[in-house]
């Protein structure tokens, strides 16, 4: 048995003159280089050297700890998604590592910019089953943009260059770098970091013009076209550019969930959200459209319904950063590969001025028809809270000016439906992966990218479930968020189904046996807040929001509400259930 006290000694006699940087220390510097001061994770074993390196450079870095990886992620995706900036994550191996897979898989159907740094055991122990062990960049490969395993510590700083520039270029997404132990503590070369050799061209590739000119000529002479517009437009920051071209050309504009906000949803141009639980006359529209001009989607199968009957009318222009997504689903048309603000800007400049009116005024009225037909609506009630009632009311109360972050389910759609978003950024939800659990460390990170911002978790009572944990974290660093939970004592979205397709057989959603949320709140150091009956629903969310610190508000609402409208998977618009 060696004392602690020798073993420290001799540990020190064999550590190298200390004039060579470790592998961690490089790893700071390099993230410190790409302008990182913000960094969410949880430590282990394998990450031991980082964090000691990552604590002498806190004044520069700060490091926010999480409550579980999937928290980590999620925050900084919620950062990510609030300013364009990359969200980083610092997780140990194995199980931080798998425990960080959900929220990498969701920054990669979302498409946000994030960068992962994962703990490995160190080489000589890797494929041994090594304590801790996973394989994160296998485990990791089919839903990241690009991972690595470093090999030598000297490689570090332009791996790291590399996966910030791969993260935020083109069409965004996570990046993982898996460092080995023994990788972040050998000492090593240090590269200066102005001197790393960089193999890409930053330069963004030029739009085709002829093709442009085409696109626009089709614009100009469609009978009934849409704007069907994703979270391209968002990405790219393409929203003024959207606006003018949609308004010079009198255009009805259809925006996906990840779309919302990249147009003003109150702009008479905009027919609300298309898809599943979007508008009649959204829907409508594009199943009749003679022309879809598709900027920055994904022909994502919760907005097509059946393929073979969507837009069956429809020319299709498809205009996209990531030439992985042309034709995936839907073949195009027409295709422009490039950046769908870039695109827009070009059609602005090619636009005749003697087509700058609207020629398309039947189409108009048949839209208008359409409003009038099935606006959103839903019916009140004396005795019950109404969810829908609670997203106006949180509208009302917040002047339309909250960030808003979901979580997945009915609440999520209710949300898209009733609360009007008006900028890009303003709705930060799951839309690709719709992962339970994501709104609160969403909320959290948010929060912490635009401090002077009010910012409210719209959840369920089921997702809430899922990483409510994080509330530990927000009141540690004090940012305050606020939880709505929309608590209907169900799996809502999946109980909706059962009773719609599975002749109401409710099996396993109900889940009214769950903790007291005011009291739970109130466990973390939060405010708890409940309201159960309408004609308390206002002052009681007025006082939430009025709070200083984190707060939960447990809103009961009516429990078997359903979303509508709603088109069955699979099905076509026209199939459209808009009963309530
Ligand atoms: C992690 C995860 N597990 C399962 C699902 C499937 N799912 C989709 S919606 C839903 C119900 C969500 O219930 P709740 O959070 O209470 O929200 P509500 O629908 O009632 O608004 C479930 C289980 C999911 N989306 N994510």
């Amino acid at each position: 048995m060696i004392a602690h006290s020798e073993f420290a000694n001799r540990f020190a006699a064999a550590t190298p003159p200390a004039e060579e940087p470790r592998g961690a220390e490089m790893l700071i510097q390099a993230l410190s280089h790409e302008g990182v001061d913000t960094i969410f994770g949880y430590p282990g074993g394998a990450v031991l050297h980082i964090y000691d390196e990552l604590w002498r450079a806190r004044e520069r870095i700060t490091h926010y700890l999480v409550r579980h990886e999937q928290g980590a992620v999620h925050m900084a995706e919620g950062y990510a998604r609030a300013t364009g900036r990359v969200g980083v994550v610092l997780v140990t191996s194995g199980p931080g590592a798998t425990n960080a897979v959900t929220g990498i898989a969701n920054a990669y159907m979302d498409s946000t910019p994030i960068v992962v740094i994962t703990g490995q055991v160190p080489k000589h122990l890797i494929g041994t089953d090594a304590f801790q062990e996973v394989d994160t960049v296998g485990i990791t490969r089919p839903c990241v943009k690009h991972n690595y395993l470093v090999r030598e510590a000297r490689d570090l700083p332009a791996i790291v260059r590399e996966a910030f520039y791969l993260a935020r270029s083109g069409r965004p997404g996570p990046v993982v770098i898996d460092i080995p132990k023994d990788v972040s503590a050998a000492r090593s070369n240090y590269s200066r970091l102005d001197h790393v050799s960089f193999p890409f061209s930053t330069q963004p590739a030029p739009i085709d013009k002829d093709l442009a000119r085409e696109a626009l000529q089709q614009i100009v002479n469609a009978k009934r076209p849409v704007l069907y517009v994703g979270g391209g437009i968002v990405n790219s920051g393409a929203v003024d550019s959207l606006l003018s071209f949609a308004e010079l050309l009198h255009l009805p504009v259809t925006p996906t969930l990840m779309g919302r906000g990249g147009f003003p949803s109150s702009h008479p141009l905009c027919l609300g959200m298309l898809g599943m639980h979007g508008t009649y006359a959204a829907n409508m529209a594009v199943a009749e459209s003679d022309l879809l001009v598709a900027l920055g989607v994904r022909f994502d199968d919760r907005v097509t319904g059946k393929l073979a009957t969507f837009a069956p009318h429809a020319r299709v222009i498809h205009v996209d950063i990531d030439p992985a997504n042309i034709g995936k689903n839907v073949t195009p048309t027409l295709a422009l590969t490039g950046d769908v603000g870039q695109v827009l800007n070009q059609f602005l400049s090619l636009v005749p001025e003697q087509e700058r009116k609207s020629s398309i005024e039947s189409w108009w009225n048949q839209i208008r028809t359409w409003q009038r037909q099935q606006p959103l609506r839903f019916e009140g009630s004396q005795n019950q809270i109404k969810p829908q009632s609670v997203i106006r009311e949180l509208h009302r109360l917040t002047e339309g000016e909250a960030l808003i972050t979901t979580d997945v389910g009915q609440h999520q759609m209710w949300v898209a439906q009733f609360y009007p978003f008006t900028r890009p950024r303003q709705l930060i939800t799951s839309g690709g992966l719709g992962t339970m659990g994501f709104g609160v460390p969403a909320a959290i990170g948010a929060r912490l990218a635009l401090p002077d911002q009010l910012v409210v978790a719209v959840v369920g009572d089921g997702g809430f479930q899922m990483t409510n944990q994080e509330l530990a974290t927000a009141v540690q660093y004090d940012l305050p968020v606020k939880v709505l939970i929309m608590n209907n004592g169900y799996l809502g979205m999946v109980r909706q189904w059962q009773e719609m397709f599975y002749d109401r057989t409710y099996s396993e959603v109900d889940i009214s046996v769950a903790p007291d949320f005011v009291k739970l709140a109130e466990a973390y150091g939060a405010a708890g807040f409940r309201a159960e009956r309408p004609a308390e629903l206002r002052e009681v969310m007025e006082a939430a929001l009025r709070h200083k610190g984190v707060a939960v508000v447990d809103v009961v609402v009516a429990k078997e509400e359903n979303v509508f409208p709603m088109v069955p998977a699979g099905a076509d618009a026209h199939q459209m259930i808009t009963q309530i």
